[in-house]
């Protein structure tokens, strides 16, 4: 895909695994793809996670809906699940398999990679990324390892020199503070709670895609 096709699927990435939900997954990633999320990635990993065959089965059924709505499906880490599913992509932290060796696996799918800095980023970059995550922006409670929060500091430096490369911003986004986000140069917002715990998970995607507003 081209930097300019992937930009425009960044917009409102929903990020969700079954342990942020209260309500039933599938119900949630139904009214989140409604209200009009680009893009979702599958991230079953914390407390009470699922493993094994319920991962995979609960992933098939996720997948299953993106498919009916051609919203592109992401794998969070695991790449052996996204091969099995042949998922659209891979998101990887840094200390993940590398962005390298998951390109090559998955041949043109696309791939994602979280990064805290610029050598990060160009490291992304030259092993074949095709958009890098940055965050955390806001504080968040979700990702209990997440780094100090950053502000818009690092997609400001990035845009600063030129980069010209798909950004998305995390952490702790809502459709309060995505504006924000999208001013600073990211390409578009992700996000978890906000929607996956929204009492309306369709309008709230609803208004992160306003306030992205692309
Ligand atoms: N990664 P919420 S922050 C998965 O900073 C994740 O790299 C982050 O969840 C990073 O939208 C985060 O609920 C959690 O704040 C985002």
């Amino acid at each position: 895909m081209t930097n300019e096709e992937i930009k425009k699927l960044l917009q409102v990435y929903f990020i969700m695994g079954s342990n942020n939900c209260t309500k039933d997954p599938k119900e949630v990633l139904k009214e989140a793809i409604e209200g009009g999320v680009t893009v979702f990635q599958f991230r079953e990993k914390g407390e009470g996670a699922l493993t094994g065959e319920a991962k995979y089965q609960l992933a098939k059924e996720l997948q299953q809906i993106c498919q009916q709505h051609s919203v592109p499906f992401v794998v969070n880490d695991d790449l052996d699940l996204a091969i099995r599913l042949q998922a659209d992509g891979v998101h990887i932290g840094q200390e993940d398999e590398k962005a390298h060796i998951v390109r090559e696996k998955i041949g043109k799918g696309i791939v994602g990679v979280s990064v805290h800095n610029v050598q990060e980023l160009q490291q992304a970059i030259k092993d074949g990324a095709d958009y890098v995550g940055m965050g955390p922006v806001f504080p968040t409670s979700t990702k209990k390892d997440a780094k100090a929060v950053q502000g818009t500091k690092l997609i400001e430096e990035v845009r600063n020199q030129n980069i010209d490369f798909p950004i998305v911003g995390i952490g702790g986004i809502t459709p309060e503070n995505a504006k924000q986000v999208v001013e600073a140069g990211a390409d578009g917002v992700s996000i978890i709670t906000a929607i996956s715990l929204a009492a309306s998970p369709k309008e709230k995607a609803a208004q992160l895609k306003e306030a992205v507003g692309k």
